[in-house]
């Protein structure tokens, strides 16, 4: 009786396995690959300029419709939007920072239908302890939502909430919008819940496995992947393995890197892990971004063109994207900042590209 049970539990699993398989095959991730073709393209022109949040709220203005702190600096939206799916596994009407979910589908399609590229970061609560993503005391958050824990369904159910919500990002004409999908992202930190602290490389190598066969199964085509831990120091090649998800699971690798301590350190750090990056990524045919990065509240007004542009340029990178213009802390430009010209003579270099640069560039 148990081994007939067993025998058909086995059995029924191998079937969803053959079909999970054969769907993901069968749709041979057109979406991903014209994606990553475009993104090698745009690479050989020059270096997409991102920001986070960007069309939501700004340094003196708060969701009013058609704004944007960087369009308003120098006449032209960012090349890539950057969105965060924090709360969409709770089924919250609003992400971690207060942006409702409806608004972040209606700037993505947006975002994407007037030419430009974005991508998706998810900063989800503890699914343990039910705290925020920085609930980070626990150790055993991974083993218990992997299979065989015991909150591996609840996991289940967070994973189809964002599936819920992937599937609502496609164009008026039904076309999914491509997404650089960039989960589980600062792994290597001690800050989120999955972070090298909190989770032994084969734990964080099995939650991101789990999400992307979850979502591969589900048949999204459109998520090129994005492995992107922290600068660190003393980066090898070997310590950036560690907990590498694998080539075939990741099309894009990058790093989050904000200037905290002395501007030294940070040009310093930031060539010293790129240099590993775009070593590995060469060899391995992967793409190269600057995922997260940022000064807060511009304290160097001249950072852009003195700091960040010069070490950017050295590097075949897709894009840089700096983090949100929060009323409490921005990394963006705003008109009528310090920093505004400087800027602007950024933006207006050959190999940094907005949104009317890469419109051309065919989707
Ligand atoms: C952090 C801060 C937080 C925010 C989080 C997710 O870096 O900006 O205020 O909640 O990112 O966007």
């Amino acid at each position: 009786m148990t081994h007939t049970h067993f025998t058909s539990k086995g059995t029924a699993g191998i079937i969803v396995l053959l079909i999970c398989l054969s769907i993901s095959s069968a749709l041979s991730a057109q979406g991903r690959k014209d994606l990553y073709n475009r993104l090698q393209q745009l690479q050989k022109k020059g270096c997409m300029f991102g920001h986070q949040d960007d069309p939501f709220y700004g340094l003196t203005w708060e969701w009013e419709r058609g704004r944007s702190d960087v369009k308003e600096t120098c006449g032209d939206y960012p090349a890539v939007m950057g969105f965060d799916l924090g709360g969409i596994e709770m089924g919250d009407e609003k992400n971690l920072d207060s942006v409702p979910f409806t608004r972040i589908r209606e700037e993505l399609v947006a975002h994407h239908e007037r030419g430009g590229i974005v991508t998706l970061s998810w900063h989800p609560r503890n699914p343990l302890t039910g705290g925020t993503t920085w609930d980070n005391k626990e150790t055993t958050v991974a083993a218990s939502i992997l299979p065989g824990g015991s909150h591996h369904l609840k996991f289940l159910y967070w994973m189809r909430r964002i599936r819920n919500f992937l599937r609502t990002l496609h164009t008026s004409d039904g076309r999914p919008v491509p997404i650089i999908f960039r989960p589980w992202h600062e792994n290597n930190g001690g800050w989120f819940w999955w972070g090298a602290q909190q989770t032994t490389p084969q734990e964080f190598k099995a939650l991101w496995c789990m999400l992307q066969d979850y979502l591969l199964c589900e048949g999204f085509d459109n998520l090129l992947w994005s492995y992107s831990p922290n600068v660190e120091a003393n980066l090898t090649e070997a310590s950036f393995l560690e907990r590498y998800p694998g080539n075939d699971r990741v099309d894009l690798i990058g790093f989050d890197a904000y200037q905290q301590g002395t501007e030294q350190d940070f040009v310093n750090q930031f060539n010293s892990n790129m240099t590993v990056l775009s070593g590995y990524a060469r060899k391995h045919n992967k793409l190269v971004a600057v995922t997260e990065c940022g000064l807060r509240n511009l304290k160097d007004p001249t950072w852009w063109t003195r700091v960040i542009h010069p070490q950017v340029e050295k590097y075949p990178l897709c894009y840089f994207l700096v983090w949100r213009n929060a009323r409490h802390e921005y990394f963006g430009p705003a008109p009528g900042e310090k920093n505004a010209p400087y800027f602007r003579e950024m933006v207006n270099k050959k190999n940094v590209l907005m949104l009317n640069d890469i419109k051309s560039v065919k989707r």
